[in-house]
């Protein structure tokens, strides 16, 4: 999809359309008042004031007709400028607009735009007529804070697009509907992958059998390819005293996102929101050699943090999540290989995955707001720096992003875009010289001093939570067979005569440690082979008179129309070899 906010042309003509709604809604609401109408990454919005109103799906409609009779009207669209004061005379009704103007500066010369009977401030540009805006679309409307402080009125907010061309609007507008019916939180209803409900709360999902299965495969590939470089893993509880998270750091630094407290006699315990602090005790918990470095201690560990409930989506941001986690345990002069094999892992996982769109984002701390990290800003500075120098000797490209640091030190996270367009972290990597030192970590070196390790923090399918929504969205639902919940779904065309077959041929694949489905429902054959599509099975075995009488099997694959015959030998080891190779059968 297109970025308009980055686009030159598009983004005069988005701001340019957020008048021509405003223009609009003055025609139809006189007492309308307008606080701002930015330009957006998707179009753009207008946050007005209609004092009762809330807006509806059919004012939506009403506003949209009041648009195109300005559009065909041919209005022409002219800027004025106006001193400080001239601007306060004439939109002195507007208090949102007062607010504006008040706050430039004194000398500053004021644009604004008029088109016929509606004026209003902009810095523009704006296109020369109305007429140039035919081509748009109003999308939705939700409620908004005043200024986004939820102690202010709720304004109403438009959301629209517009574009040069028809052909443009109605690609957009589709692609939109393609981006709805990607999104995981749909797919993954109609597929039972999981499942939430009220009486367990806001982001607390329950992954059903299918997402299950599907998680299960995930958990064993990246637990072996960690095993392969080298990692052992561990398991650690999720409660902790609050003692332990007053030692990293996390009370003074994180507490905001961590759950209450829970007294027991004497006891404070709490739910974790990182397994960092459990595993800085177990390389304390033995003597650690020079030679012994680097350590990873890894954990598919369950945290808990307590998100906003507005900003809980799915399973894309949840409260309980499980991160592929892992500790390095390394020397300094250790710091770039062990980088390095972090973001080979990340690269060599994606391309199983097939995950080609992403960026990866240096993020660093934040400045004017040092409270929110631990350390110095020595420490600091030798941290961001050397992620940089070793991310920039390694060739990455990548952007660097403040503020987005975690409280211990800088991270290489890697963003992707989602289908309905969030901003995510998928995986990250993160260089970390705080939590050895409030540990108290050390290790021998090479003359038998005792010296301070650095810990590297990563998360390669980050948490299966989040890591599972991005497939469901970027396979739409298809998963490749290796990780389909069901992979062959078995149709006996006639339950009377092939079911028999369609038993023995059932037993033959789940020996074959496949996932199998038998069809045998007294239903008809279209019927049920519309559900094997819908269900998203790669595999449906048609089975009937010829394959049961030749020992055949006939097979469409999700996704096709056409049914290919083979003997029972070529299908399991086209099957075998495509879960072997994790292929991604491209629909
Ligand atoms: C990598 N201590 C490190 C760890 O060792 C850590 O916790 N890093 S993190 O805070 O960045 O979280 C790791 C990953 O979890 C993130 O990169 C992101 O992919 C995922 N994640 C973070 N918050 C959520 C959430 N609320 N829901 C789902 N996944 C999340
Ligand atoms: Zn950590």
């Amino acid at each position: 999809m297109i970025n308009i906010k980055e686009h030159e042309n598009l983004s005069i003509l988005n701001h340019s359309c957020a008048h021509l709604l405003a223009h609009a809604v003055k025609h139809l609401y006189p007492n309308a008042k307008f606080w701002v109408g930015p330009v957006i990454e998707e179009g753009f919005y207008y946050d007005i004031d209609l004092g009762d109103q809330v807006i509806t799906d059919d004012d939506l409609e009403k506003i949209s007709k009041e648009m195109k009779k300005i559009v065909k009207s041919n209005k022409r669209i002219t800027r004025i400028e106006l001193s400080k004061q001239e601007a306060l005379d004439m939109f002195h009704d507007d208090p949102y607009k007062v607010d504006l103007i008040e706050n430039m500066g004194e000398d500053e010369v004021i644009s604004a735009y008029k088109q016929d009977d509606f004026i209003d401030l902009c810095r523009g540009p704006h296109v020369e007529s109305t007429k140039l805006l035919k081509n748009f679309k109003l999308l939705k409307h939700s409620g908004a804070y005043y200024k986004g402080d939820s102690n202010n009125k709720v304004l109403q907010r438009i959301y629209g697009v517009c574009f040069e061309t028809p052909e443009d609007l109605e690609k957009h507008l589709q692609d939109l509907e393609d981006a709805k019916a990607r999104d995981h939180r749909k797919l993954g209803k109609e597929l039972d992958l999981f499942m939430s409900h009220e009486l367990v709360g806001a982001g607390l999902q329950m992954w059903l059998p299918n997402g299950a299965t599907v998680r299960m495969e995930l958990e064993n590939y990246i637990r072996q390819k960690e095993i392969k470089l080298g990692y052992h893993h561990v398991y650690t509880p999720s409660l902790a005293s609050t003692g332990l998270y007053k030692v990293s750091g996390h009370w003074d630094h994180y507490k905001e996102d961590m759950f209450p407290v829970m007294k027991m006699d004497n006891e404070e315990l709490v739910l974790r929101p990182m397994n960092c602090p459990h595993h800085m005790l177990i390389f304390k918990n033995s003597l650690h050699s020079y030679r012994d470095l680097p350590i990873r201690i890894g954990e598919l560990a369950p945290d808990f943090r307590y998100e906003a409930s507005g900003a809980v989506c799915g399973l894309e941001r949840v409260r309980q999540m499980c991160q592929n986690d892992a500790h390095l345990f390394v020397r300094p002069d250790q710091i770039k290989e062990e980088i390095s094999n972090v973001v080979h892992l990340i690269l060599d996982v994606y391309k199983d995955f097939n995950i080609t769109e992403y960026k990866f984002r240096l993020s660093l701390r934040d400045e004017e707001n040092l409270e929110k990290y631990a350390g110095n800003n020595e420490i600091w500075d030798m941290a961001e720096n050397e992620m940089r120098r070793v991310l920039t000797e390694l060739g990455y490209d990548f952007y660097e992003a403040k503020g987005e640091a975690a409280f211990y030190g800088p991270k290489l996270d890697v963003q992707i875009k989602t289908a309905i367009g969030h901003d995510i972290t998928l995986s990250t990597c993160q260089l970390d010289f705080m939590l050895p030192e409030r540990f108290d970590l050390t290790y021998v070196d090479e003359h038998g001093a005792k010296v301070r390790p650095v810990v590297i923090h990563r998360a390669i399918l980050g948490t299966f939570d989040r890591f599972m929504a991005y497939l469901i969205e970027e396979y739409k639902g298809a998963f490749p067979v290796w990780l389909a919940p069901t992979q062959v779904n078995i149709i006996p065309v006639n339950l009377e005569y092939h079911e028999e077959y369609a038993k023995e041929i059932y037993e033959l694949l789940q020996n074959h440690d496949l996932r199998v489905k038998l069809d045998d429902r007294n239903e008809k054959l279209g019927y049920r082979m519309r559900e094997s599509v819908m269900n998203k099975i790669p595999f449906a075995l048609v089975l009937g008179d010829k394959e049961r009488d030749q020992g055949l099997i006939s097979y469409r694959r999700y996704g096709s129309n056409e049914t290919v015959t083979v003997s029972k030998e070529e299908f399991l080891t086209l099957i075998e070899e495509e879960i072997k190779n994790k292929v991604i059968y491209k629909v």
